[in-house]
């Protein structure tokens, strides 16, 4: 049950934030249902992923990451995993001044540990224009 307590955890965080302020993610109704999909491929995927301390994972499918927003601590490792079918994602934090992931294919990883605190809006390189594909992080004690 490690997956949902942690789920719950980034749920609740994201929760917290207040709406859409700063660069944080309008979740529609339809990135609520992409995001429970992803979320089922994930547990078919990786059915023995275990938990880390100190690592929060966001999902990538159908041009959303799950969740869209996020709050970790200084220290914290974002560990994006592509859950599509077919397409590949990347992950850059353009606005921060950090380089453009390598573009990612399904059951693939990209990661990063986030030393300082602030914020850090986010694209997916292929797909922010067309499908608005972004997230945003935001890192605090
Ligand atoms: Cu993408």
């Amino acid at each position: 049950m490690w997956l949902r307590s942690s789920l719950l955890a980034a749920t609740l965080s994201a929760i917290a934030l207040p709406a859409i302020a700063g660069g944080e993610v309008e979740v529609t109704e339809e990135r609520k249902k992409a995001c429970a999909k992803a979320e089922a491929r994930f547990e078919k995927m990786f059915p023995d992923y275990k938990a880390e301390p100190g690592v929060v994972i966001v999902k990538l499918y159908k041009y959303n990451f799950c969740p869209a927003n996020l709050t970790v601590k200084p220290g914290t490792t974002v560990r994006w995993i592509n859950v599509d079918r077919r397409t590949s994602h990347s992950v850059w934090m353009k606005e921060a001044g950090i380089a453009e992931s390598e573009r990612f294919f399904p059951e693939e990883v990209w990661q990063h540990t986030f030393t300082e605190s602030g914020a850090y809006p986010y694209l997916c390189g292929p797909h922010w224009e067309q499908e608005n594909m972004r997230g945003y992080v935001k890192v605090a004690q």
